[in-house]
C-alpha cells in the first residue's frame, strides 16, 4: 500500500530518463518470509535528458516496501549521508555519469497480499510486475522506456521450488548446499523492467518441439501444478496457431529458443507477457471437458494468443511512457481479434466474433465513456496506472487499430506495420510513431486521426436519408457530435470511417458505383457531410456501419418496418444482428416505462413473428442464430435511460423472455432437440455454436416457467458429458427460481477440487435474481470462499455487482453497504483488486434520487476510510466529483 499523498501524473509532464541503464544482473535468495534481492546495474548518464550536468545528475530510482540492506556505487559503499532515501525513491544527487550500483534488498513475498512484485501463490513464488511491480523487487529506474538486458540468479529449496524460471534462455543449473539448488537466466533481449519474471515452484510442464516457418526448433512448455496435466492440451494448441498465425498473418517469428507460460492461481489480471516466460491466471490455462466451457476455451485462445502477440507488439517494441499503453494493448487486442475470427474460418464465425466485440464495448466501454472515469484511449493524466487498464485503452483501443485497417485496407494497414517494426524495433515508443508509420507506409496525413487518441467520449453518428425517384439518387447526410467528458467539454470532429449498403425492397444488395461495390466506406471529417449515389433505382433501406466499422452510437430514425427487413436480408451479419437488438430494445424500453407506471405488459406479434422466422432459418448458422436471439442485457437497456430504473428493466426483460418462451415453446422444442450433440466433446465454432443456441433455448424456456423444462434442464444437468451443458442446465435452473438446491450441492461436492469450477458455482449463484445481499454474505460465509484469490472475490463479489442489477440496487440500500464494506476490506488486501470492484458504483448518478442517496454515502463511506489505497481514492474520488 503507497502510503505517500496522492499525485497526479501528467503525460505532458513526461522527460527522458536521467540514466540509461545498460546491464542488470539480479540474484534472488528465495525465502517467502525474507528473500534477499542483490541487484548489480550499470547505468550511464543519457545524453537526450534535460538533467545533464557538468558533476553528472541526480540519479533517481523507485523501490515500494522493500527494505533496503546496502548500497554501493563504484565500488565503495554509500552510508545514509550519500543517498535520499524517500518513501518510493532511492536518489543519489549529482551522481558520475557511468555508475555501477550494487543494491541488496529484503522483502516479504509471503506477506505480499497485492500480487505486484514478487509474492507468493499455494507456497509457490510468481511475480507481477507491470505496470510498477518490479519496484516492489528491487530498486530500479522502473519506467518503461529505461530498456536494459538481464541476467538472473535464482537460489532456492530445492525440494519445496524444484522449478526455477525466468525470462530468457537457462544457462546454468545446479545443486547448493543445506538442500538448496540454482538457476541462471539470461535474456538476450533489451527488456523494460516491467517485463521481468521469475517462477519458482512445484510444477510440472506439458513440452513440446516446434519448428518456426524458418526452420529453427524452439521449446515450448506450459507449467501447471501436479495434478492439472489433464488441462494444458488447448493452451498448449492455442501457443502452437499464435506462433503460426503471426508468422503466416504479419511476417513475425518468435525470436528466442524457448517460450514458457506458467499458471498461477492468484493473478490480478487474465495474464502477462513477460519476455519468454508468460505468467497466467489458471482461468485462462486450464481446461479439459469436463471442467471448461466453450466459453472458457475460447478465452484461452484469445488470452494465449493476446500473450504470445505481445512479444512484437510490446515487447520488441514497447511504450514510451504509461500513457501509450494502448500502443501496445489496443494494437494487440485487435491481434488477438482477428486472430480468433481467423481460426474460426469461417464468414459467419467471424461475424459472430465481430457481435461479441460489439456487445462488450456496449456493455462496458460506452459506460466508461460517459461515466466519471471516461479517458481518451491514451490518457493525459492518471495517479494510479494500474486503474488505466481500462475497457478504453484495449477494447477501444483496439477499435482504433481496427479503423486504421478500415481506412488503409488490410495491404495498407500490413505495409504500416511493417513499417512501425522497421522503424522501432527494439525501442520504447509512442502512439504518435504508429500514427506516422501508417502514415509514411501509405502516404496518408492522418492528423485528425489523432483525435481518436486524444479525445474521451463516445461520438454520436447520425444519419439521415433522402431518395430522389426521378433522379435515381440516394443522398445520405451524416452528422457527428460528442458529448462533453470530465476535462474535455468540447470535442473536434473525429475522422469516422462508416461502412454503407443499400438494400432494395427485396433485400438485395444495390450496387453503389461503378464498380458494382456493394458496400463502401465513407470517410466522416466534419461535423456534417452529405454523400451522394446515384442509380439507385428503388427507395433503399440503408445498412450503416457495417461491420461496426467505427464505435460510435448510430443514430438513424429506422422504422420497425426498415428494421425487419434488414433484420430478414441484411448481407452483412452484424448489421443483421443489429437490426434484431434495435427492435429487441424499442420494445425494452417500451416494456419498462409501462412497468415503472405498473401498466399491464404486452408484447407485440410483429417482433415474436421476426425472432421466430430467425430460429426457424437452417440457412444461418447455430451461432448466429443464438446471437440474434440474445436480447440487450439490462445494463445496456439502462445505457438507453435518463434515469436508470433496474427494477423496472429487470421486470421488462423477464417478461419478454417469458413471452419468447411462451409463443414460441415449440420452436424453442425444436431447437433445443435439434442441435444436440453425440460423440466426444469439441470445442470447435460449429459445436460451440450449436450448444450455444440448445442451451440459450433451454434458457428461455425455464424463463417461461415450463414445468416440462424444468426436468429437461435436471436431466441435462445429470446427463451432461461436458461442463458446458452441466453449467449451463444449473446457470438456467437457478436463474430461472426453480429450485436447483440438489442440483448446486451435487456440482460442488463433484467439483470441489476444481477452483475454477468452484469461481462458476459462486458465480452462476451470485448473478442470479433470486439472489439478495444477504445470500451473498451467506455464500461469503462458505468454507471455500476467500477474499486473497481474485478469481474468487470476482465470481460472488463481482458477480452480484455487476450481473446481478436488480439485487444490487435493492432500494433499501443494502448491495451499496455490501459493496462499501468490501471495497474497504479488498483494498486492505489488494488494491488493484478492490480498485477494479469499487468501479461497479461509477454511474451512481444515473440513478433516482432515493438511489443516489443511498448509493453517495457508501461512496463517502469508502472515500472517508482511513488508509485508502491510491488506486481506490482516484475511483472514489472521480465518482465523488462534480
Ligand atoms: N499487460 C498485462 C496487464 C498488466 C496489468 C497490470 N495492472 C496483460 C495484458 O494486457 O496482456
Ligand atoms: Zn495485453
Amino acid at each position: 500500500m503507497r502510503t505517500d499523498s496522492p499525485q497526479t501524473i501528467f503525460r505532458k509532464d513526461y522527460t527522458p530518463p536521467s540514466y540509461l541503464v545498460e546491464t542488470v544482473e539480479l540474484g534472488f535468495d528465495l525465502d517467502p518470509a525474507r528473500t534477499i534481492v542483490a541487484n548489480r546495474i550499470t547505468l550511464r548518464h543519457n545524453p537526450d535528458s534535460p538533467s545533464a550536468g557538468k558533476g553528472g545528475a541526480d540519479l533517481v530510482l523507485h523501490g515500494e516496501d522493500i527494505e533496503l540492506v546496502a548500497l554501493r556505487m563504484n565500488g565503495v559503499a554509500l552510508n545514509p549521508g550519500q543517498y535520499i532515501l524517500g518513501t518510493n525513491t532511492l536518489t543519489i544527487k549529482k551522481a558520475p555519469l557511468n555508475v555501477v550500483l550494487e543494491i541488496e534488498t529484503i522483502c516479504v513475498p509471503e506477506n505480499n497480499t497485492t500480487l505486484s512484485g514478487l509474492y507468493v501463490s499455494n507456497g509457490s513464488f510468481y511475480t507481477q510486475c507491470e505496470a510498477e511491480g518490479f519496484r516492489r523487487i528491487t530498486y530500479f529506474p522502473d519506467r518503461p522506456d529505461v530498456m536494459a538486458k538481464y541476467t538472473v540468479m535464482l537460489r532456492a529449496d530445492k525440494e519445496k521450488y524444484p522449478v526455477l524460471l525466468s525470462n530468457g534462455n537457462l544457462v546454468e543449473e545446479g545443486d547448493l548446499d543445506d538442500g538448496r539448488h540454482y538457476a541462471k537466466w539470461e535474456d538476450p533481449f533489451k527488456k523494460p523492467s516491467y517485463l521481468f519474471a521469475l517462477v519458482a515452484a512445484k510444477l510440472v510442464c506439458q513440452e513440446e518441439k516446434f519448428k518456426l516457418a524458418d526452420g529453427r526448433d524452439v521449446l515450448l512448455q506450459v507449467w501447471v501444478e501436479e495434478g492439472n496435466l489433464d488441462k494444458t492440451d488447448y493452451a498448449m494448441q492455442s501457443l502452437k496457431n499464435s506462433i503460426r498465425w503471426d508468422e503466416e498473418r504479419w511476417g513475425l517469428e518468435l525470436d528466442l529458443d524457448r517460450f514458457m507460460i506458467v499458471a498461477v492461481g492468484d493473478f490480478n489480471m487474465g495474464a502477462m507477457e513477460n519476455k519468454g516466460l508468460n505468467i497466467f491466471n489458471t482461468k485462462f490455462v486450464l481446461a479439459n471437458p469436463a471442467t471448461a466451457t466453450d466459453v472458457d476455451y475460447a478465452g484461452i485462445e484469445a488470452v494465449v494468443g493476446h500473450e504470445y502477440f505481445h512479444n512484437w507488439t510490446g515487447n520488441r517494441v514497447t511504450c514510451r511512457d504509461w500513457f501509450q499503453l494502448s500502443l501496445k494493448e489496443g494494437l494487440t487486442v485487435f491481434r488477438d481479434q482477428e486472430f480468433s475470427a481467423d481460426m474460426i474460418g469461417t464468414a459467419s464465425g467471424r461475424a459472430v466474433t465481430r457481435i461479441d466485440q460489439v456487445r462488450t464495448l456496449r456493455q462496458a466501454q460506452f459506460p466508461e465513456d460517459s461515466g466519471p472515469m471516461a479517458h481518451p484511449v491514451r490518457p493525459d493524466s492518471f495517479v494510479e496506472i494500474n486503474n488505466f487498464y481500462t475497457v478504453t485503452v484495449y477494447e477501444k483501443g483496439a477499435e482504433v487499430v481496427r479503423m486504421y485497417q478500415t481506412l488503409l485496407g488490410r495491404e495498407g494497414f500490413r505495409k504500416g506495420m511493417d513499417l512501425y517494426f522497421q522503424r522501432h524495433d527494439g525501442q520504447a515508443v509512442t502512439c504518435d510513431d504508429f500514427r506516422a508509420a501508417m502514415e509514411s507506409a501509405n502516404g496518408r496525413d492522418l492528423t485528425q486521426f489523432e483525435r481518436w487518441y486524444s479525445q474521451a467520449g463516445t461520438p454520436i453518428l447520425t444519419a439521415k436519408g433522402e431518395y430522389d425517384a426521378d433522379a435515381r439518387r440516394y443522398v445520405l447526410t451524416l452528422a457527428q457530435r460528442c458529448p462533453p467528458t470530465p476535462g474535455q467539454p468540447e470535442k473536434q470532429p473525429f475522422h469516422i470511417p462508416v461502412a454503407v449498403g443499400l438494400l432494395g425492397p427485396l433485400g438485395a444488395d444495390l450496387p453503389l458505383n461503378q464498380a458494382g461495390d456493394t458496400t463502401v466506406v465513407l470517410e466522416l471529417t466534419e461535423a456534417e457531410q452529405t454523400f451522394t449515389f446515384d442509380g439507385i433505382g428503388a427507395v433503399p433501406v440503408p445498412s450503416l456501419l457495417r461491420d461496426f466499422s467505427a464505435p460510435v452510437i448510430l443514430e438513424y430514425p429506422y422504422s420497425d418496418e426498415d428494421l425487419l427487413h434488414l433484420f430478414r436480408h441484411d448481407s452483412d451479419p452484424v448489421n443483421r444482428w443489429e437490426a434484431g437488438q434495435r427492435l429487441a430494445m424499442s420494445r425494452l424500453l417500451k416494456l419498462t416505462a409501462a412497468a415503472q407506471r405498473g401498466e399491464e405488459l404486452e408484447l407485440d406479434y410483429t417482433f415474436i413473428a421476426a425472432q421466430r422466422a430467425l430460429l426457424l432459418d437452417d440457412t444461418l448458422d447455430a451461432a448466429f442464430r443464438e446471437q440474434a436471439l440474445i436480447l440487450p442485457s439490462e445494463s445496456v437497456i439502462a445505457d438507453q435511460m435518463e434515469v436508470v430504473d433496474p427494477h423496472a428493466i429487470h421486470t421488462a426483460r423477464q417478461f419478454m423472455r417469458r413471452t419468447i418462451a411462451s409463443v414460441l415453446r415449440t420452436e424453442l422444442l425444436n431447437a433445443y432437440a435439434a442441435n444436440q450433440i453425440t460423440g466426444p466433446y469439441s470445442p470447435d465454432a460449429v459445436s460451440a455454436g450449436k450448444r450455444g443456441l440448445k442451451n440459450l433455448a433451454l434458457a428461455y424456456l425455464l424463463a417461461g416457467k415450463d414445468g416440462h423444462a424444468v426436468n429437461m434442464a435436471r436431466r441435462q444437468f445429470e446427463e451432461a458429458t461436458n461442463m458446458t451443458d452441466r453449467a449451463a442446465a444449473l446457470t438456467a435452473l437457478i436463474h430461472s427460481g426453480a429450485d436447483a438446491s440438489e442440483q448446486l450441492q451435487a456440482f460442488y461436492d463433484q467439483f470441489k477440487g476444481e477452483a475454477l469450477v468452484v469461481d462458476k458455482w459462486f458465480a452462476m449463484q451470485a448473478s442470479a435474481p433470486t439472489t439478495d445481499v444477504a445470500h451473498v454474505r451467506e455464500l461469503m460465509g462458505h468454507p471455500a470462499f476467500t477474499l486473497k484469490t481474485p478469481n474468487r472475490a470476482r465470481s460472488l463479489l463481482f458477480s452480484f455487482a455487476n450481473a446481478n442489477p436488480s439485487q444490487f440496487h435493492a432500494h433499501d440500500g443494502s448491495g451499496y453497504e455490501f459493496w462499501a464494506e468490501h471495497v474497504i476490506k479488498l483494498d486492505a488486501l489488494n488494491p488493484q483488486v478492490a480498485s477494479r470492484f469499487a468501479r461497479s458504483m461509477d454511474r451512481w448518478r444515473r440513478y433516482p434520487p432515493a438511489l443516489q442517496e443511498h448509493m453517495r454515502r457508501a461512496l463517502e463511506k469508502v472515500a472517508g476510510a482511513t488508509k485508502l489505497s491510491n488506486d481506490v481514492m482516484e475511483v472514489v474520488s472521480k465518482a465523488l466529483a462534480n
